[in-house]
């Protein structure tokens, strides 16, 4: 299969035609890259001053925006460089909103916006634990923020000033990993959902399915024989182009780069066209039972 499908927009509040959209969106829920070459963000000249590392708290990996309450986490700087990040930021997460409801109109507004966030700092050096090390191959799944079911959809865009390309690693299909990792997952330990949510470990109840997805993305980071013998095609995205991918269905990695801006998006598993290429409905096969 094709890794990519080639999106030629080159603007943020483009219509599309019927059959742009149908195939766009046929190519995403089976697993592709949308990637737009000449979709790219406009930097105002006053947003320079954000390209640089040391803005981000050292204990995060990025700073994250949610755009309802306007509130900024994971950022070390002053007022101004914060009233700054923010304006950046609502303007990138409402051209990204305009572009997914319009490319992906077929959804009928499911789309739910979901955290902004901007990736000041080098991937290929930065230090993190083996769990949180997106260097490795994974599916996105969050430990504390449970989907239930609901999908992952994430607009990435290259905004590096020094032309420095956002290099990506793309490894098995989602049956493949889950053929693989499921058959070594325990079921959940009875009650402990309903515990994690109590002690606010977790931010709503963990599903089963979610339990398996975390499951799945630890066993992935964790497995270094798998990480080392795995297929995977590296894939290199320039500055100024922009990508859209189903990151908890696509096992991906990001090697190396700087500065990138992302907008995540979920939606409900019903709101799918072909909803048995979700990861949940892949899981339930293998299971045999409903996961939500
Ligand atoms: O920062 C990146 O390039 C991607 C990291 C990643 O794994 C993700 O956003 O899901
Ligand atoms: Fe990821």
């Amino acid at each position: 299969m094709d890794i990519f499908s080639i999106c030629t927009a080159a603007a943020w509040d483009i219509e599309f035609k019927q059959h742009e959209q149908e195939s766009a969106l046929s190519d995403l829920e089976s697993g592709k890259i949308i990637f737009c070459p000449q979709l790219s963000f406009n930097i105002e000249p006053s947003e320079r001053m954000l390209f640089i590392p040391y803005i981000i708290n050292k204990k995060t990996k990025n700073i994250s925006f949610n755009l309802k309450k306007n509130h900024l986490k994971g950022i070390k700087a002053d007022q101004k460089h914060q009233t700054c990040l923010k304006s950046m930021l609502v303007r990138f997460s409402k051209q990204a909103d305009c572009f997914m409801n319009s490319l992906f109109s077929q959804y009928n507004n499911s789309l739910i916006l979901g955290r902004t966030s901007y990736r000041p700092v080098q991937i290929r050096t930065r230090k993190s634990s083996a769990r949180k090390d997106d260097r490795r191959l994974h599916i996105d799944a969050f430990a504390a923020n449970p989907n239930q079911g609901h999908r992952i959809v994430r607009l990435f865009c290259n905004i590096n000033p020094y032309g420095e390309h956002r290099v990506w690693r793309i490894g098995e299909s989602f049956e493949e990993v889950a053929q693989r990792f499921f058959p070594k997952i325990n079921r959940p330990i009875p009650g402990s959902a309903k515990l994690l949510h109590w002690l606010g470990i977790t931010k709503s109840i963990r599903t089963h399915y979610d339990h398996i997805m975390l499951k799945i993305h630890d066993g992935m980071k964790l497995d270094q024989d798998y990480q080392k013998q795995v297929k995977y095609k590296e894939v290199s995205f320039p500055p100024d182009t922009s990508w859209i991918v189903s990151t908890d269905q696509v096992s991906h990695a990001a090697i190396s780069g700087q500065y990138l801006l992302e907008q995540t998006f979920h939606l409900p598993t019903t709101a799918m066209i072909n909803p048995s290429s979700a990861p949940l409905h892949i899981l339930e096969k293998l299971s045999g039972y409903c996961l939500t």
